[in-house]
């Protein structure tokens, strides 16, 4: 092949990829930006080996090159230059540097290790939450305070979260990039453990961080940092009865066809993900961003229509049953989406 026409094939495939490293720039999905101590402390692990890297690549090439400049081949050498076999003082000399090398890189590398495998199990002060992933959703349960919720995960900035992660079905892997590093969620009933926290407020996006199906890509969360008493207000509003449909036929459709796997309020079974205050949450589903501006209005409400018209072409393979094979006419649909999209939580 002549070498233009390998350029012809590579170009676009670099094209490609630069496209795709660009997608990874997100502000909310960055390792680069940590808004934790955790993550902060992973993110100086990776400045420390790259600055020892880049040390090493510098001397390594400015003495290639200077030897290749200096000893190459003149006209007027003709003999076979002189063979060295050996030299001890030099071999003692690239052991020894790597040795050192390695250490500098062990010895906080096996610290930050250990910080992130800190166990707040027994932490009476850190905010317990037993995270379980199903496909393709997270649910997230706080034992403390009898709450379970889903999709967002809602912590108080003060707080040290102590996760116990398990799975309902596959490995799935959970990571906040600018939080921490990931933690996978093993099945067979091994539970993992670990710890981070978010001292400032936001939001902070995760993701499934191991491929599970055909919605893996789409299997985020949110890490919503808030004030302590946002906090508090967010228990007390989690924990208040279901607030009813108005409509009776609608409201005992409801309960019928979907409170047989989802909970709201103080009513509703398990399976699926809690409904609980989902007008609130920053997202339809875990994908269909509420914040996304919308010309059709209220963008929780498309959202949610969104889904329930259709829940397979939002994410292909999820588990819950499309609303209109449940019986439900689209007036039915229409209502239930305007009911949960306006069901809020004040905190
Ligand atoms: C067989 C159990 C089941 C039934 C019945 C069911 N769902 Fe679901 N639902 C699920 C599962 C599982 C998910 C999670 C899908 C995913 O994200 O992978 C879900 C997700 C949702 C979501 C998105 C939740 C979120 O986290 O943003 C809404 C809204 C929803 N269901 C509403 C309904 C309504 C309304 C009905 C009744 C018409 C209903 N569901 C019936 C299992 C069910
Ligand atoms: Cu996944």
């Amino acid at each position: 092949m002549k070498r233009w026409q390998v350029m012809k094939r590579l170009l676009p495939m670099l094209a490609i990829f630069s496209l795709l490293m660009a997608g990874c720039g997100r502000d909310d999905l960055s390792v680069l930006r940590p808004q934790g101590p955790v993550a902060q402390g992973q993110f100086d692990l990776i400045k420390l080996s790259i600055s020892i890297m880049l040390v090493v690549l510098v001397i390594v090439f400015a003495i290639s090159a200077y030897v290749i400049v200096k000893f190459r081949r003149r006209p007027e050498h003709k003999d076979m230059p002189e063979q060295v076999e050996g030299n001890f003082k030099l071999e003692i000399i690239w052991t020894v540097i790597p040795l050192i090398l390695v250490l500098v890189l062990a010895v906080p590398t096996v610290k930050e290790v250990f910080a992130f495998g800190e166990d707040h199990a027994n932490d009476k002060d850190a905010i317990q939450v037993k995270v379980t992933s199903h496909l393709y959703w997270w649910e997230f349960e706080y034992p403390q305070f009898g709450i379970t919720t889903a999709q967002d995960l809602i912590i108080p900035t003060n707080k040290n979260i102590a996760f116990e992660l398990k799975t309902a079905d596959v490995i799935h892997s959970f990571w906040v990039p600018s939080l921490s590093g990931k933690m996978d969620t093993n099945p067979d009933g091994t539970i993992n453990r670990f710890s981070f926290s978010a001292p400032k407020e936001g939001v902070y996006r995760g993701k499934c961080a191991e491929l599970c199906g055909p919605s893996h890509g789409f299997m985020e969360f949110k890490v919503k940092s808030v004030s302590p008493e946002s906090f508090e207000t967010w228990k007390t509003a989690m924990k208040a009865p279901m607030v009813a449909i108005e409509d009776k036929a609608l409201a005992e459709t409801f309960k019928n066809q979907c409170l047989t796997c989802h909970a709201v309020g103080d009513q509703g079974g398990v399976g699926g993900p809690s409904l609980t205050g989902i007008g609130s949450r920053e997202a339809v589903a875990s994908i269909l961003l509420n914040s996304e501006t919308n010309d059709e209005g209220n963008p929780v409400v498309e959202n949610m229509k969104e889904w329930l018209h259709d829940p397979q072409s939002v994410k292909p393979g999820n588990k819950m049953p499309a609303p209109k094979d449940l019986g439900l006419t689209d007036a039915e649909i229409d209502g239930i989406a305007e009911y949960l999209a306006n069901y809020k939580l004040e905190y």
